[in-house]
């Protein structure tokens, strides 16, 4: 099998081509190694607690600094990182108040890069080795490795920047018992700019590329169920699903072709231009998870996205929203939205424009 493999001349090509061919903008190979300075840095994050409810990230936290660990892949001697930009920034127009994160615009990136990662892991194995390929739930740091495979670099708001392109992509990650050559690691461009640090609404980066993920908005409407923080409501201001603050400041976010107008990858996905705050505190669970399907904003589900939506409401929305609120904090179907849209009545009627 492939625990043998010697590097193809034709090999590390085949793959770039592939990877060109279908539609990932970048690419860049690394040897598996353990990663020691960001094993420091996750270990710490999971020891202080910062994963949140994210139990899963700490039950895998030594997987995911060596790709050779048992639960990755234990023949591995690179790691191959591609990137694909995120759907186009115009496809977030809608009614009322609530925005939602970029790379949640189009069809659910799991399966647009699952699919083409899946070629790249195939044209592996075809070559005699053994691969493992992924987007967001293999237990690997993505974006440590596309660090060191060349393609970005880490900035200050914890994402992989790609210069000339942004932070506006995703990644995805095989990780092969094949042999192929290193490309070189890039190192911070972010000099002394600190745009993302102060533009975070909830303080939720601590430190220059460090996050609390329990004060990070897209952390709070995606992947915490239940009541949020009333402390931390304002700062979730009018973002429905996701957060995209510290990128939105980034200088690197305004170089030509960082918009993705050009990427068709993602088209065809649900109409989220039917999504708005109002709409979603109307609706049934059902009809929430019709709108939502396809899209990645099914991950939250239609109680936190309800909840989101009263919040965002709270902060956003102006004395015409109090009788949808008050419908909701006296007849919603849960609990955790009738609290939230109770919280964000009294906030608007105190507002008292
Ligand atoms: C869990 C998770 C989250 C959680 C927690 C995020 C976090 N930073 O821990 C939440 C829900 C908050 C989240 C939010 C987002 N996520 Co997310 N997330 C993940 C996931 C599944 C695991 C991340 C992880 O392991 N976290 C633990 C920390 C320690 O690791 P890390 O985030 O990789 O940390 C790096 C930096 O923070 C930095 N760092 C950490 N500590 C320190 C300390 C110092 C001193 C320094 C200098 C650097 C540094 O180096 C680390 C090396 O990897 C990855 C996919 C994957 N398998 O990697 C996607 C992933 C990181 N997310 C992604 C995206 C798109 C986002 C959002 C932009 C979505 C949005 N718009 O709402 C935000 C960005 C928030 C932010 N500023 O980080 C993309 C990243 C794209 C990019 N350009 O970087 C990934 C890679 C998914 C993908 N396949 O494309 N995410
Ligand atoms: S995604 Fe939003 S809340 Fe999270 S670190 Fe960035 S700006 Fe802060
Ligand atoms: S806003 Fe500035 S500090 Fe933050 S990631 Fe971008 S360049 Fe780096």
């Amino acid at each position: 099998m492939g625990q043998t493999a010697r590097v193809s001349g034709a090999l590390p090509d085949r793959l770039r081509r592939l990877a060109r061919e279908l539609g990932f903008v970048r690419i860049g190979f690394a040897r598996a190694e353990a990663l020691e300075r960001e094993a420091r840095w996750l270990r710490a994050y999971v020891e202080q607690g910062r994963h949140g409810t994210m139990r899963w990230l700490a039950e895998t936290a030594e997987v995911r600094i060596d790709p050779r660990h048992p639960g990755m892949l234990p023949s591995a001697r690179s790691v191959v990182v591609v990137v694909l930009p995120c759907p186009p920034a115009n496809g977030s127009a809608r009614h009322g108040p609530g925005r939602i994160a970029r790379y949640a615009l189009g069809r659910d990136y799991h399966n647009v890069l699952g699919k083409r990662l899946r070629r790249l892991v195939a044209a592996l194995r075809d070559a005699g080795h053994e691969a493992r390929g992924g987007t967001d739930r293999l237990p690997i740091l993505e974006r440590a490795w596309a660090a060191r495979a060349g393609v970005g670099f880490l900035g200050k708001n914890a994402c992989l920047i790609v210069p000339g392109l942004g932070s506006h992509v995703l990644l995805g990650v095989v990780v092969t018992s094949a042999e192929l050559p290193p490309d070189e690691p890039m190192p911070s461009r972010c000099g002394s700019c600190t745009a993302c640090l102060d533009a975070c609404p909830t303080g939720a980066l601590i430190a220059s590329g460090t996050i609390d993920a329990r004060r990070c908005v897209s952390y709070l409407t995606i992947e915490h169920r239940g009541s949020i923080d009333p402390a931390l409501r304002p700062g979730v201001g009018d973002w429905l699903f996701g957060c995209d603050a510290c990128q939105d400041v980034c200088p690197f976010n305004r170089a030509r072709g960082a918009d993705g107008a050009d990427n068709t990858a993602f088209a065809g996905g649900p109409d989220l231009g039917l999504i708005d705050a109002e709409g979603l505190l109307r609706a049934s669970d059902a009809r929430i998870a019709t709108w939502t399907r396809g899209s990645p904003l099914a991950r939250a589900g239609p109680e936190s996205l309800a909840r989101n939506a009263a919040i965002v409401l709270g902060n956003a929305g102006g004395r015409r929203h109090l009788p949808v609120l008050r419908a909701a904090a006296a007849g919603h179907a849960s609990p955790v939205v009738r609290e939230a849209a109770a919280w964000a009545a009294e906030r608007l009627a105190n507002r008292g424009e």
